[in-house]
């Protein structure tokens, strides 16, 4: 798994997939032709990628990512840690713990802590000791059931996120899930969404930062991108990291202040989206509810796309208030 192999999904346009294919696994994958082939009747599921796995475990190959704590062999299992830390390992497909990762966005662990309610995200790279544990300063904020996600890649073998509930003792205060808006603001940032996810299909979704009314256009690399996106299914959690299109540094990919990602959902319903930018030296975590679907979802800013007509156009909300 290289970076160029991932760049090459990128071009494609098949950047977000939810669950273990990246939509790159096809690249080193005997049955490819196979796959091309099914996927002409199978109609956007999932993209390309992932249609032409035919060595992966049946049921979960489909699933969302970060649904299961075991998936593929791998288990996602928590370790005892002193108070105001975050351990676990990772155990393979032999039981013991697993030391060797690729590295993937420049870290070989990402990992992704919310609230089952959707609120305190964090996105945090822990440390591993030779013995396969992993430790980071626990980036659980309070009380609640947690859900942490373990975004990695084994050595020589395919991108997953396992998931685990951790509970966080103490007197819980529930959250309704915020409004959809198209605009929000994070640390002295407005950050501005554009596109609206269609289940089932590639849709662009495009984030724009500024700052005290000017455009942001210096931002700074951030784990090998200008952004990362984070969406998370409100009801289960299904997780989605997305990556934007482009790289930095790679002549064609201006620093802001609009980054666009193709990001695909797999049905209709809320969604909690979380990006994370560099700017000033610090990261900064812009978060969005958007509504995937046959739903009052306010429209897109601009024709979304080139093929299908909108099916639904009466369930649009044209002037609805957004913007
Ligand atoms: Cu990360």
């Amino acid at each position: 798994m290289n970076t160029a192999t991932k760049l090459s999904g990128f071009a494609l346009g098949l950047v977000a997939v939810f669950g273990a294919a990246y939509g790159i696994g096809n690249l080193a994958d005997p049955v490819a032709p196979a796959a091309e082939t099914r996927h002409d009747d199978s109609d956007n599921d999932h993209g390309a990628g992932d249609t032409g796995h035919g060595d992966e475990s049946g049921a979960s190959a489909h699933l969302p990512g970060g649904l299961l704590v075991s998936e593929r062999g791998y288990t996602f299992q928590p370790a005892a840690a002193p108070a105001g830390q975050f351990a676990f390992r990772i155990t393979g497909p032999d039981g013991a713990p697993v030391t060797r990762f690729e590295v993937a966005h420049d870290k070989r662990m990402h990992l992704i802590v919310a609230r089952r309610d959707l609120s305190g995200f964090r996105h945090v790279h822990p440390e591993m000791t030779g013995d396969g544990t992993w430790r980071v300063a626990s980036p659980l904020g309070g009380p609640g059931v947690w859900r942490a996600f373990a975004d990695f890649t084994p050595e020589g073998g395919e991108p997953l996120t396992l998931g685990l509930d951790v509970t966080v003792p103490g007197d819980l205060t529930a959250r309704p899930l915020p409004a959809p808006v198209t605009s929000t603001t994070v640390d002295g940032y407005t950050v501005t969404l554009t596109g609206t996810p269609e289940p089932g299909r590639t849709s662009r979704l495009t984030l724009s930062v500024s700052r005290d009314g000017r455009p942001v256009t210096d931002l700074q690399p951030y784990l090998g991108a200008y952004g990362h996106l984070v969406a998370l299914r409100q009801g289960d959690l299904a997780y989605l990291h997305v990556h934007p299109e482009g790289t930095p540094g790679d002549g064609r990919t201006p620093a802001g202040p609009a980054i666009t990602f193709a990001a695909e959902v797999p049905s209709a319903g809320a969604y909690r989206l979380y990006l994370d930018f560099r700017h000033g030296d610090a990261v900064h975590t812009a978060e969005f509810t958007v509504l995937a679907g046959d739903q009052t979802a306010p429209a897109p800013a601009a024709p979304a796309s080139t093929t299908a007509p909108t099916p639904d156009a009466g369930h649009g909300t044209p002037g609805h208030g957004h913007s």
